[in-house]
């Protein structure tokens, strides 16, 4: 009996590694740098199994989940957090290389670790499954172009799965955060420009990955009759820009 956190070396999957073996569930971290794994292999001890595994590579994730030994095979919980933003350009400026990647690891890779965990959860009639959206999904933003998209399928992924489990007991979730700082997110964004990820954060006020961990933790501690179907979270810094009209344009 275990939950599955994906993305678990660094940001909110490793703050929710912490926060669900700390409440007691034993917890399979699934990501591709193994040392990170190990060292909170190290620090969470044996509640923790890390689990080497690419999510945007179907054999890699087949593999992986075919050698969970003994119990740790029994997947209760499935944390579909791994993902990624690159860039911030606009569409017609945008790398395609970095689209690519974006919908092989945010789509792709989310929907390879449920097709193949979900059987399980159905055939025991129990289960919860929690999706990492973005307000990117809901919200337009410019540079946000195919990032937003792939959130905005996994927002209605996880409404559609819903649909598709009435009648069982599996629950599934969307959480949707927005600015959360304290994580690799800017920094990948921007391919290791320091300086420009850290400006995303200056003088602001922003979520932190354990703002998120304590939700995930919250949903799934919530009564199994109760499912949460969205969460769309921001720091109070955060809001809505509104429509706007271009003027002086031909
Ligand atoms: C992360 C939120 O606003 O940086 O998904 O895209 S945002």
């Amino acid at each position: 009996m275990a939950v599955l956190i994906t993305g678990a070396s660094a940001g909110f999957g490793a703050a929710m590694c912490r926060a669900f073996v700390n409440a007691g569930f034993s917890v399979i971290g699934a990501a591709r740098r193994l040392e990170k794994l190990e060292d909170l292999h190290h620090e969470l001890g044996a509640s923790f199994f890390p689990l080497s595994m690419d999510v945007a590579d179907k054999r890699s994730v087949d593999v992986a989940l075919a050698s969970l030994p003994g119990d740790w095979a029994q997947i209760d919980g499935l944390i579909n957090n791994a993902g990624l933003a690159l860039g911030l350009a606009p569409a017609q400026e945008a790398e395609f290389a970095d689209w690519e990647t974006m919908i092989h690891t945010n789509i792709l890779g989310l929907t390879y670790l449920t097709r193949q965990i979900l059987p399980q959860m159905v055939a025991r009639n129990a289960g919860y499954i929690i999706n990492l959206g973005s307000t990117a999904g809901a919200w337009p933003y410019k540079g946000g172009n195919v990032y937003g998209a792939t959130k905005a399928f996994v927002q209605q992924f996880s409404l559609n799965l819903r649909t598709d489990l009435a009648g069982t007991r599996v629950r599934v979730s969307l959480i949707a955060p927005g600015l959360c700082g304290e994580t690799e997110f800017s920094n990948v964004r921007f391919k290791g420009n320091d300086a420009q990820a850290a400006a995303v954060y200056a003088d602001t006020v922003y979520l932190t990955p354990e703002d998120i961990a304590n939700t995930a933790l919250w949903l799934y501690q919530t009564p199994p009759h109760m499912n949460v179907n969205t969460i769309e979270m921001m720091p109070i810094s955060q809001t809505f820009g509104g429509l706007s009209v271009t003027h002086a344009q031909d």
